[in-house]
């Protein structure tokens, strides 16, 4: 497959001044009518012209109201045009029924809809279809299904057709059209500079009740991003509508947002808190990318850190604004460590922003993402929160309407306050996560800090330069005080020394503080200090973090020696869990142990093969011990955690809801699933419901509860996913594969629905142990359902190959079971761009 390469970028040979599209539907014979203005682009070298345009039947194509003859390939159409502007006009046929790949046009129970990022126009009509070519769009839609969508503002309707007009100018992946018999659950907002602004949210009939939390949660995040980015909405309408087949979460179209259902759709009976937190920080996303991506948009898709990085950092402030701060950055930075770091550390490590592509849908990643939103959080913390304000500022005036590149972003933030970031803009451009290594010194009264960074070798980057780290860092005394409240050192050396003059006693350092730079902190520290850290550390993410390691630690003493659980930190654990004036969300955080792929990661980085069954049998023991520690403070710990109001899905509840549940995992541990049933019998919301059931699972008591849930819920999408992904994800590693090839076998199993096929398959990937077992069953029913969603659906297929990335960690006899399931995947007929790709990658 070809290559694409950043260095290669040449701007479009002409620019487009509008773009009217027709659209006749019918679900095997769409007729899609484009006239396009093209003009010359005085800025581009000569080239031919060129349309992209795949698996598209070309009826009719005029120039200047005279018909031509492309030629055509499988990539697009080329066609000698006139040397001034001209009128393009095509008439193509396509089958949104068809199509199973979910891009483009396609149809969801019956429902059409559009998916165009990152490159699906182009199986809709020929288009240059790349960011940088920006027009203003409108669009008439002829069916006479009820409702009919598109961007912008709506223009005429009558009976079996509406008409849509979108004022901005944007790049043909923000495109988009509904069709389907849905209904509306409307509101109204308010901008602050007094327009009136038409919401809804379109779902099919009967989901009408799951709104209401999505719909605040738009109003909440219009008025964020107004308060806090100055940024307003510029359309008379704002429309979300619910897919149940999506390959990914949500997609910010302009003025028609179109959502994964599971994304939008929301009710205490059938959602979960995490659902709900999720559904708020996806709305705010989508909705933020207005500005941040829409507005300002990318030049081509290497940029896409420019606006996915930038969202995500924006969605993570609102919702540390809109619930706990500090609970919010854990939560960010487990994430990271689990989703990142071990891409960043394998073989599909790529920088930020990656500098070649073969699919570019393979680059919608974790790297990209939250690492790119990482980079932004150290460029916040590096000029303040002052000059990122006015940086943000500057970025919106000069580059509203533009398609821009990291080196615009960085220069505004270079203009705005004098700084020079050619050394930041490494963490553009190299990948691989930074070992950093601090040693300290007290001498005469004088407390130092010697720090030496390196990134080891990634893919194609066998060299890395040091970069620059914002090392958010304080120190305390002897008796836990605070002696040297937070501050940042710039460390831009591959070896640098700091010092603390003026104190009285040495200290104990607090590093990192609030995670302010994506590094790995290799630091030899006692346990005692790791200990005094947690009792005493004012910076919570530290203070759970030093939680952490002394769990890791321990961890890895019991899978290499068979050490016992650590008794000393189990005791600083309890007088934390037991502190009341501690947020409940946090101290719920605080029980919970590491997963087992971080801890594989963890003993891999230590030089130690990992053994997944000695991991999952560690921490099974420990968690045993946890909650044997625990015993005498679970009746207290339980009162604190009951909700006596009606269920909200706020931070307050869902906080003491989430330390229930971890008072309910360690209370079944203890009676073998008494409470838990009794919880699931009277639980009246999903969140009680499904920590009920999960814990029923773990205990091997789950036969009834299962039924009954599937009795109660078998007529619900969303829910039954749960039912799917649960009882692989929660399972016994010895029966995981044998559950999620069972339930591939059952009626509601539609492996076509990118929900559905998740929660079965990604639940088997998930479930560490019964991913790894040791037959390779794990692997080769993955292996399998791959192979055959390949043909229908590579995008998600291509993303689910991740499960194997971190194969060379593994003993010999996994590594050789992976590599076998890789290669048969690799040698799969007709294996799609997207797959090819990311088994070539990872098997390199
Ligand atoms: N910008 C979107 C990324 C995206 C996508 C979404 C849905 C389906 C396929 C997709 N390909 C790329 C989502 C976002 O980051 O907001
Ligand atoms: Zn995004």
């Amino acid at each position: 497959a070809e290559t694409v390469y950043l260095k290669d970028y040449t701007p479009f040979g002409w620019q487009i001044a509008d773009v009217h599209l027709t659209f006749r539907l019918s679900p095997t014979a769409t007729r899609v009518l484009a006239r396009i203005h093209f003009a010359p682009n005085p800025g581009a070298p000569k080239q031919d012209f060129f349309l992209h345009g795949e698996e598209l039947r070309l009826i009719r194509a005029a120039i200047d109201g005279t018909e031509v003859t492309p030629e055509i390939t499988d990539k697009g159409l080329t066609c000698a045009v006139p040397d001034g502007p001209f009128l393009w006009e095509a008439e193509v046929e396509i089958a949104p029924e068809a199509n199973t790949a979910l891009e483009g046009l396609y149809m969801s129970n019956g429902m059409y809809c559009t998916q165009c990022e990152a490159e699906g126009f182009r199986k809709i009509t020929y288009y240059p279809d790349r960011p940088d070519v920006m027009a203003i769009f409108t669009v008439r839609i002829e069916s006479d299904l009820p409702v009919l969508l598109s961007n912008g503002n709506p223009g005429d309707r009558g009976a079996g057709f509406a008409e849509w007009h979108d004022p901005w100018r944007k790049p043909a992946y923000l495109f988009a059209l509904v069709a389907g018999d849905l209904v509306a659950h409307p509101d109204r907002f308010r901008t602050r500079s007094g327009k009136d602004v038409d919401l809804n949210i379109w779902v099919r009939p009967g989901d009408e009740g799951k709104c209401a939390f999505g719909m605040e949660a738009l109003k909440k995040s219009m008025r964020w991003d107004e308060e806090e980015y100055g940024r307003e909405y510029d359309l008379d309408v704002f429309n979300i509508v619910a897919v149940d087949d999506f390959n990914m979460g949500a997609m910010e179209n302009k003025g028609l947002n179109i959502f994964n259902s599971s994304c939008v759709l929301a009710s205490p009976e059938t959602s979960t808190d995490g659902n709900f937190e999720r559904i708020e920080a996806i709305i705010a996303h989508e909705y933020f990318h207005n500005w941040t991506g829409n507005r300002i948009t990318c030049r081509d898709w290497f940029q896409l850190c420019l606006k996915e990085g930038l969202t995500v950092f924006r969605d993570q402030q609102f919702t540390a604004d809109m619930r706990s701060a500090p609970v919010k950055r854990i939560d960010d930075v487990i994430m990271l460590r689990a989703r990142q770091f071990p891409e960043d550390q394998g073989p599909l490590a790529h920088p930020v922003r990656p500098e070649s592509f073969q699919e570019i849908n393979n680059f919608y990643t974790a790297t990209v993402y939250e690492k790119g939103a990482e980079v932004i959080g150290m460029l916040r913390t590096l000029v303040g929160a002052e000059a990122y304000a006015k940086a943000l500022d500057l970025y919106f005036d000069r580059h509203d309407g533009d398609a821009a590149t990291i080196e615009d972003w960085l220069r505004v933030f270079e203009e705005a306050t004098g700084r020079d970031l050619s050394q930041f803009k490494r963490w553009y451009s190299q990948a691989g996560t930074p070992r950093v290594q601090v040693d300290e010194d007290w001498t005469d009264g004088t407390y130092s800090l010697t720090v030496r960074q390196h990134t080891p070798p990634t893919p194609g980057q066998p060299d890395k330069a040091p970069q620059v780290i914002p090392l958010a860092v304080g120190l305390l005394g002897p008796n836990g005080d605070e002696v040297v409240p937070t501050r940042v050192l710039e460390v831009t050396e591959a070896e640098q020394r700091f010092e603390f003059t003026g104190l009285g006693a040495r200290p104990v350092p607090s590093l990192n503080r609030g995670f302010s730079a994506p590094i790995v902190l290799e630091r030899e520290t006692s346990r005692a200090e790791r200990a005094f850290l947690l009792a005493h550390d004012t910076d919570p993410f530290n203070r759970w973090d030093a939680s952490r390691e002394l769990a890791r630690d321990s961890l890895f003493e019991m899978i290499t020696k068979d050490a016992a659980p650590d008794g000393d930190w189990l005791d600083g654990l309890q007088r934390l869990v037991a502190d009341t004036t501690l947020d409940p969300a946090y101290r719920a955080l605080m029980l919970s142990g590491p997963s087992q792929s971080e801890l594989a990661q963890m003993l891999h980085t230590r030089g130690v093969t990992p053994d997944p069954d000695a991991i999952w049998s560690a921490a099974e023991r420990l968690a045993q011990a946890t909650a044997e520690r625990f015993a005498d403070m679970l009746p207290a710990l339980a009162r604190e955690a009951s909700v006596s109001a009606a269920y909200a899905p706020d931070a307050e509840q869902s906080g003491k809801r989430a330390l229930g549940s971890a008072v309910l995992s360690m209370q079944t541990r203890l009676d073998g699933g008494y409470a838990a049933e009794a919880q699931f019998a009277a639980a009246d919301n999903m969140t009680q419901q499904l920590s009920a059931l999960t814990q029923l699972i773990r205990a091997d008591r789950a036969k009834a509860a299962l039924a009954a849930f599937y009795e109660q819920w078998q007529g619900d999408r969303l829910v039954m996913d749960k039912w799917f992904g649960l009882q692989v994800g929660a399972a016994a590693p010895a029966r995981a594969a044998d559950i999620a090839a069972e339930l591939t076998g059952h009626d509601l199993f539609d492996w076509k629905n990118p929900n559905r096929f998740r929660a079965v398959l990604g639940g088997l990937a998930m479930n560490h142990a019964g991913f790894h077992r040791a037959d390779g069953a794990g692997y080769r029913l993955l292996a399998d359902w791959l192979i055959r969603l390949d043909d229908l659906n590579p995008q998600t297929a291509a993303r689910m190959c991740s499960a194997f990335q971190t194969w060379t960690r593994y003993d010999a006899d996994r590594q050789d079971l992976m590599r076998a399931e890789l290669q048969r995947i690799a040698d799969k007929p007709n294996l799609s761009r997207d797959m090819g790709e990311m088994v070539g990658r990872i098997l390199s």
